[in-house]
């Protein structure tokens, strides 16, 4: 069995959707949806499917998304189509302009976006009422985790922000949320979203700083004095790193920050974002996670015995180490 679980069982279940596989953002785009495709055959052919309750869910709705993101956006999302962007010029220039996406091409306007969005969101959310209603200790979806999302905004391949709508349904029923982001891009959209709120505490491991004399990594905030504000003063954790940070550095800061944030908040839930471009190799990280150092922290936070909510999301440009990181640490919950 996996090197970081402890032996007793914890009842898991995992949301897939097949339709992932279909998804492109683009012929040559870094963001490859279909990874969450291989991650799931590989948790078949080690037979875990068996062990876990499966999650058939509903995309989430329209009103679901709502409750986040802003009016204007929601509508846009819902109205842009390839075919649309290219021949509605208000359209593209509003989608361009005002909600990041087409332009530079992180975020581009692609054939069956809002199915995609809805798809995801729909996901994590019912991970979370799964958490909610007692029915799981851990609940996982590994195509969720778009955390650079902001209300009205699209940036950093995220469009909309599942982790922000499954918090808020924690919050339903849970009085503190605590989330750790181990995805070597910081977690600025769960951050601000919750920035003011002493609920929820998040933490964001990440590289920060130059990559070139001119150009900060990606999205250059995540500095450790970034601790929140008014009522959520302190409740905001920041932890940059440089590239090439390896598994026993990144344990002697994880471990110890991440069990004085437990001690001290008092957390009744856990949601983790799992990005696996911090490990060794990724195309855009720059970090240098084993697959096994990075799992350490799913199998850290599981040892809480608190639901716990998993995502993927997010990072992981070299493919085939995204599906090897999420099937073991589908073993390890
Ligand atoms: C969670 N880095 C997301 C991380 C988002 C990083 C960026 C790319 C990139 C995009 C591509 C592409 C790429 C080789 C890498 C300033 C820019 C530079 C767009 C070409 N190849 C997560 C976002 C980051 C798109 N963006 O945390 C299509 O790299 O640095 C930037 C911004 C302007 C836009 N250009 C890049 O892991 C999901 N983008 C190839 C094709
Ligand atoms: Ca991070
Ligand atoms: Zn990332």
């Amino acid at each position: 069995s996996p090197s970081c679980a402890d032996d007793k069982k914890r009842r898991v279940c995992y949301y897939y959707d097949p339709g992932i596989a279909h998804i492109k953002f683009s012929d040559d785009h870094v963001m490859v949806p279909a990874r969450v495709a291989m991650a799931h055959s590989l948790v078949g052919v080690y037979g875990m499917l068996g062990d876990m309750r499966r999650l058939c869910t509903r995309p989430a709705t329209e009103a679901e998304i709502r409750r986040f993101h802003s009016p204007e956006y929601v509508d846009l999302l819902r109205d842009l189509t390839p075919e649309s962007y290219a021949n509605d010029a208000a359209l593209r220039q509003k989608a361009e302009d005002h909600h990041g996406i087409g332009g530079e091409d992180d975020c581009p306007a692609f054939d069956r976006l809002w199915k995609y969005c809805r798809g995801y969101a729909g996901g994590s959310l019912a991970a979370a009422r799964a958490l909610v209603d007692g029915a799981s200790d851990i609940a996982i979806n590994w195509s969720g985790g778009m955390h650079h999302a902001s209300a009205c905004k699209a940036t950093g391949f995220c469009y909309v922000n599942d982790i922000v709508l499954a918090i808020n349904e924690l919050l339903g029923a849970f009085s503190r949320v605590i989330y750790v982001d181990i995805d070597a891009h910081h977690g600025d959209g769960v951050q601000d979203a919750f920035l003011d709120s002493n609920r929820v505490m998040t933490l964001s491991f990440h590289r920060y700083g130059k990559i070139t004399p001119h150009k900060n990594f990606f999205p250059g905030s995540g500095a450790v004095n970034e601790i929140g504000a008014g009522a959520g003063e302190h409740y905001s954790v920041n932890v940059p790193l440089d590239a090439g940070v390896r598994d026993d550095v990144y344990h002697t800061l994880f471990k110890p920050i991440v069990g004085k944030a437990m001690e001290v908040f008092q957390p009744e839930a856990i949601v983790l974002q799992c990005g696996a471009d911090s490990l060794s190799g990724d195309r855009l990280g720059g970090m240098e996670l084993s697959v096994r150092g990075h799992a350490e922290c799913v199998g850290f936070l599981r040892g809480f015995n608190l639901p716990l909510l998993l995502v993927g999301g997010g990072g992981g440009y070299t493919i085939n180490h995204v599906a090897s990181a999420w099937c073991y640490e589908t073993a390890v919950a």
